[in-house]
């Protein structure tokens, strides 16, 4: 990743593809020269910041309507001088225009280039640059406004919080050193201790935030399981409306897996439906594979809905030992047929007259919500738990040392091990290593 920062650079800012409005992006202190090579002003304006021209472009295109933003000081999202171009959204004229002001003198960005600038400049934490990422990754609301919140100091915020007061706590120990021969107590053990405590808590709570278990690049997969014959095929062709797995009455009819893509409130997810599970014992070869290939869906389910047909089994609660867990759904099916246990949990449904489809699919988007809610802070749990996990161990050693009455030096150095690893998350401590995989990312133009 370059650190360049005297270069100018310039990108196609907008979606890929045909659009009313096309946007080529510069930054660096040669934007507006680079830019008055090919555009020139064609109305007056009041705001010289925004001026309606057109542009003079190569290769028999001619001149083309256009509008400049400009910001020649340091308020841009780079803090560089920067400017964009709007004009038509036609990829020949977008990468014409890129390709004349490359000849002006800017040079293509790299991916991610725009925001490692911000980023150097102190405009964004690590953390929120990542966020970028993750507004611009966003597979419905709920990514959206969790990236949007960490964008906003979700996380730098109480990161920033907790390092500032490591930081003063650093400063009483570091002051307590220097006056060890004289009788001042700058903290005393309790109060060090409790505050040791609360910032180990605080570690906790920000590695479980960014705890997630999969990148947002996947959809998340709802794995329909349940013995055979229960009417797993046929909720997934009723709720894809259509007939995507085969139906029979002959148990044990799925034998691999069918994947459907749906969206339930807004979240796009895939549906997985998989052979029914057989008794083990007595399995032929391929019976084998269908349970390992149902045993792979079910490990890699982020939801799981356990169908079991109603009035078939004794059970008031499902057969599945991790049916308790927070991302499975009980469901009963064929309840036009027959009715589970008045008192026995879980949502009544029945394919054939569409019964509890709708309050599935809320329960499905609900899972999906909890889920994703924390998913676009994947890369960023990704790269910090390490730095996180190093700084919560690094604090608790201090507590014991604490408690123990060990040195204060001893205290102090384990104090600023947790400061470096809390650093290393918000990319106040940053190796070029770190900038490459956050900023690696990104498409160009970012
Ligand atoms: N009355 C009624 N019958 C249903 C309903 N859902 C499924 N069935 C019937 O139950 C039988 C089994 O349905 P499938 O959807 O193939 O069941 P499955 O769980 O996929 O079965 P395997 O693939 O063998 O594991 C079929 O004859 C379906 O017509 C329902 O809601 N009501
Ligand atoms: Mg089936």
């Amino acid at each position: 990743m370059s650190l360049d920062l005297d270069d100018t650079i310039v990108a196609i800012a907008s979606a890929p593809g045909g659009a009313a409005r096309g946007v080529v992006r510069l930054s660096g202190a040669r934007s507006a020269a680079c830019v008055a090579r090919l555009f020139e002003p064609t109305h007056a304006t009041t705001a010289p910041s925004v001026v309606t021209g057109q542009l003079t472009l190569p290769r028999g295109l001619g001149q083309i309507p256009a509008r400049l933003y400009l910001w020649p000081g340091r308020r841009s999202y780079t803090r560089q001088p920067a400017a964009e171009l709007h004009t038509l959204g036609s990829p020949p004229i977008l990468e014409a225009v890129v390709e004349s002001l490359c000849t002006a003198g800017a040079r293509l960005a790299r991916p991610g280039e725009f925001t490692l600038r911000a980023f150097l400049a102190g405009r964004l934490d690590l953390t929120q640059a990542e966020a970028v990422l993750g507004v611009i990754d966003a597979r419905g609301q709920a990514q959206l406004d969790t990236a949007l919140a960490q964008l906003a100091g979700g996380l730098a915020g109480p990161l920033a919080a907790l390092r500032s007061r490591l930081l003063d706590l650093l400063a009483h120990l570091e002051a307590g050193l220097d006056f060890a021969d004289e009788d001042i107590e700058f903290i005393t053990p309790d109060a060090l201790a409790a505050q040791l405590s609360a910032a180990a808590g605080e570690v906790t709570r920000l590695a479980e935030r960014m705890r997630s278990r999969r990148d947002t690049s996947e959809l998340p997969r709802v794995v329909l399981v349940g013995p055979p014959n229960a009417g797993k095929s046929s909720l997934l062709n009723a709720l894809a409306g259509r007939n995507a797995a085969i139906v029979s009455e002959i148990a044990g009819t799925t034998r691999d897996y069918v994947t459907c893509q749906l969206v339930a409130e807004e979240q796009e997810f895939l549906l997985v439906d998989t052979a029914g599970q057989i008794d083990v014992h007595g399995e032929s070869p391929l019976e084998g594979l269908a349970l390992a290939t149902t045993a792979r869906q079910r490990r890699e389910a982020d939801v799981t809905v356990f169908c079991c047909e109603a009035g078939a089994f004794r059970f008031t609660h499902a057969p599945y030992d991790d049916c308790g867990s927070n991302s499975a759904i009980q469901v009963w099916t064929k309840c036009d047929v027959r009715q589970p246990p008045p008192d026995a949990p879980g949502i009544r449904t029945s394919s054939r007259t569409g019964a509890g489809l709708g309050e599935l699919t809320r329960a499905i988007a609900a899972r999906l919500h909890e889920r994703t809610a924390d998913a676009v802070v994947a890369s960023t749990a990704a790269r910090c738990g390490e730095s996180l996990e190093l700084a919560g161990v690094a604090l608790a050693r201090a507590r014991d040392l604490v408690a123990r009455r060990g040195g204060e030096e001893l205290v102090a150095a384990e104090v600023r091990t947790a400061l470096d690893g809390l650093g290393q998350v918000a990319g106040a401590v940053y190796t070029d290593d770190v900038l490459d995989r956050v900023f690696g990312k990104f498409c160009i133009g970012k």
